[in-house]
């Protein structure tokens, strides 16, 4: 089933290998005249042109572009028992997981009497966008959410579709998983209209609007307030519109289609790799699904194992396609030290590193989103429940980023005091260096405290 490639004796570069994998790109360039005028419309015309808008592409007009807080409440009223312990559990693992990762204030002394230190600040105010189509995941809502809330964010903000089904309301899943984070402000807003509202803020076009307004509290005309960042998962429409708004506002890496790759030794359990490989194919067709391997005996039983499986899986026309398509494969390399060059090489995603010695394995790993180590480790736990982020570096940008975490919500400030004495100290050497760039302003205004 998994197209198979032999590497052996090959050493590839990251361009080389993606002639053997090639990924999809998205066409954000081509995107972004078709949403500029739609960001031009929201800025002139706020609310008025979320209604016109959502009628356009969401297919109905909302009543309340502002979710009132009774449907956030029903909504959760009417979320599924189990799945709302679920989320409840995510949201639990996720505050603990992140909030480990909140920078510590440093302070240092570099000279006796002059200390540097770095705070860190919170963005005051997020938007966090959320698809409401067939990726509807209030799982990602959760991801971003909590990791906004721990940066210690004031505000938060979650923008979703309006569905012609839902009669103009957003997801209900969605909705539910607002409330059970305690976000209030929610906007049935969808696509590139959403970032234009929180880049801009939006006007309050009619008295629903200014109701909803008063009902949550708030005085004034303005419906939705700009915000500082905007993140969040969406389609080429909503990547577009992130990129033509940033440097107004801060926004999070764009997201691809999922990629999980295996590294995998004779050791690995072939039910394991694919039941991993056919979870992550589930997302989508274009999706990428890879097994790197010295074992030819594991890849024969990882294809026998998928070839069994697929036909009954629920999404089995989706699944077959992303594990035929040319995005995905087994790639057969030398031994466990190809496999890791290989596997540094592609920059997966997600890597699992099912082998003797795991961890050790891991450590050689430089480019990957997350790594998932052993055999009670596969990614869809840490789509859920594990307390890691699922919001991930695709298409083998985990080159140069990072998943996402609370730092994507906070600033850095450094502050700087120094005393007379170490100011002086360094008066000489700063005027050389300001005399040196021709701007001897610089140095006077050091040494005119000293004169
Ligand atoms: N694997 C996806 C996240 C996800 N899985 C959401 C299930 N729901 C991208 O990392
Ligand atoms: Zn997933």
């Amino acid at each position: 089933m998994l197209t198979r490639t032999d590497l052996r004796g090959r050493a590839l570069s990251a361009a080389e290998l993606a002639d053997v994998l090639p990924r999809a790109e998205l066409d954000v360039e081509g995107a972004l005249d078709r949403i500029r005028p739609v960001l031009a419309d929201v800025r002139e015309r706020g609310a008025a042109a979320l209604r016109d808008l959502a009628e356009r592409f969401d297919g109905v007009r909302p009543e309340h572009i502002r979710v009132p807080a009774a449907a956030l409440g029903e909504a959760l009223d009417q979320l599924d028992p189990d799945v709302r312990e679920a989320l409840e559990a995510a949201i639990t693992h996720l505050r603990a997981g992140h909030a480990a990762q909140l920078p510590r204030e440093v302070s240092t002394e570099i000279v006796p009497g002059g200390v540097i230190r770095q705070r860190w600040v919170p963005v005051r105010r997020v938007g966090l966008y959320a698809p409401g189509g067939l990726a509807a995941y209030p799982s990602s809502v959760v991801m971003n959410a909590v990791a906004a809330q721990v940066a210690g964010v004031e505000e938060l903000a979650i923008a979703t579709p309006p569905q012609a089904a839902n009669a103009g309301l957003p997801h209900p899943v969605i909705l539910a998983a607002c409330a059970l984070l305690g976000v209030e402000e929610v906007y049935a807003v969808g696509g590139a209209q959403a970032v234009g509202m929180f880049a801009y803020g939006a006007a309050a076009a009619d008295d629903t609007d200014r109701a909803d307004l008063a009902a949550a509290g708030r005085t004034g005309d303005t419906l939705c307030d700009p915000v500082d960042v905007v993140t969040g998962p969406g389609n080429v429409y909503v990547a577009a519109a992130k990129r033509a708004v940033m440097g107004r506002v801060g926004i999070d890496a764009e997201a691809g289609t999922t990629e999980i790759a295996v590294l995998a030794d004779e050791t690995a359990d072939p039910v394991h790799v694919a039941v991993d490989l056919i979870s992550q194919a589930e997302h989508d067709p274009a999706a990428a699904s890879v097994l790197i391997t010295a074992s030819t005996c594991l890849a024969d039983a990882v294809d026998a194992e998928i070839a069994r499986r697929v036909p009954t899986s629920r999404h089995h026309d989706r699944i077959s396609t992303a594990l035929s398509g040319p995005q995905s494969g087994t790639l057969i390399v030398d031994d466990l030290d190809h496999g890791v060059a290989v596997a540094n090489a592609y920059g997966a995603e997600h890597l699992e590193v099912q082998t003797t010695d795991a961890a050790a394995v891991a450590e050689r790993i430089r480019n990957a989103g997350a790594i998932f180590l052993g055999p009670y480790s596969p990614v869809p736990l840490g789509d859920y429940l594990a307390g890691s982020n699922h919001v991930l570096p695709t298409g083998g940008t985990a080159r140069f980023a990072s998943g996402l975490n609370v730092t994507a919500y906070i600033r850095s400030v450094q502050v700087i005091e120094y005393g007379e004495a170490a100011l002086k100290q360094l008066a000489d050497p700063l005027a050389a260096l300001a005399d040196s760039e021709d701007l001897p302003a610089h140095g006077d205004a050091v040494r005119a405290r000293f004169t």
